[in-house]
């Protein structure tokens, strides 16, 4: 699976403030530290950083580029933000996001389908997310009719079930989930990511409930994930369960990620 490092995400307060005053120091660290990690993508939001987001992304995106290797995958809803960031990458980028928001595919889909990069698309439209797993698939549809309209293939789309928290709707992670496997079996080359920390807000121990919540998403085929790498007893739970359910040849990643002190228990630390 691949592993979105989060942290560098203007709704964060460390991290707005960080953008607001051109703090290079603070973000080069965090991109760092989350490749070290194990972030094969790094996610870059400057949506509330100084009121110009264009020039906070390109600014952002510029910052991480000189310290680190790995692609951005740029988290934007403006389309002009997005195309800007889009034209300073180094590497081909994740792009983040469309959804079945008409003005949203109309605005981000081209920039995708000439960049030839892949996309995440959020299950929600102009009616916001629906509630019940029959429409979210429905919107999928949707939108994976004009990804295809556009030219771009299926295996280049990562659709994100959008998960909400689960404090105030019991079957949050169980609607993400079932979208994802229903959606699997209609369009077996789509792909699937999630953003997983906002399953937690408002509990107490949240990393337990990411963990609980990262297992039973790769169970259902979750091809990438937004998640904080730093979070030690996360990435634990990554490594064992891709052993688990047969993704790792040999325990091979497993055996290495401990070795190199990827995979670290408390007791020892
Ligand atoms: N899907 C897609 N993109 C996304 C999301 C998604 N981008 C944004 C978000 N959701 C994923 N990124 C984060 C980044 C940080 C945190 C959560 C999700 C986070 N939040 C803490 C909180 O909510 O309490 C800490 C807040 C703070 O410290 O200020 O850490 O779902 N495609």
């Amino acid at each position: 699976m691949l592993i979105i490092g989060e942290k560098l995400n203007g709704t964060l307060k460390k991290t707005a403030a960080a953008i607001a005053a051109r703090d290079t120091a603070f973000v080069q660290d965090m991109a760092k530290r989350q490749v070290e990690a194990g972030a094969d993508y790094l996610d870059v939001n400057a949506g509330t950083g100084t009121g110009n987001e264009t020039l906070d992304l390109v600014w952002l995106v510029e910052t991480v580029q000189a310290v680190v290797e790995v692609p951005l995958c740029l988290d934007s809803a403006d389309a002009v933000a997005m195309k800007s960031a889009m034209e300073c990458v180094q590497r081909t980028p994740l792009v983040n996001s469309i959804s079945g928001e008409v003005k949203r595919i109309d605005a981000i889909l081209p920039l995708v389908a000439q960049q030839g990069s892949p996309v995440i698309a959020l299950l929600l439209d102009e009616g916001g997310i629906p509630p019940d797993v029959a429409s979210r698939i429905h919107v999928g549809r949707r939108i994976l009719e004009r990804t295809r309209q556009a030219g771009v293939p299926d295996e280049r789309v990562y659709i994100d079930p959008l998960a909400l928290t689960i404090s105030t709707n019991t079957e949050g992670a169980m609607i993400a989930i079932e979208s994802m496997r229903q959606l699997r079996q209609e369009f077996p080359e789509v792909k699937f990511s999630l953003g997983l920390s906002n399953i937690s807000f408002g509990l107490p121990a949240r990393t337990l409930v990411n963990q609980a919540f990262l297992a039973q998403a790769l169970a259902a085929g979750l091809d990438a994930a937004i998640i904080n790498p730093l979070e030690q007893g996360l990435m634990n739970m990554l490594y064992a369960t891709e052993l688990i359910l047969g993704r790792d040849r040999y325990c091979r990643r497993y055996t290495t990620a401990f070795r190199s002190g990827k995979i670290k228990l408390e007791s020892q630390a």
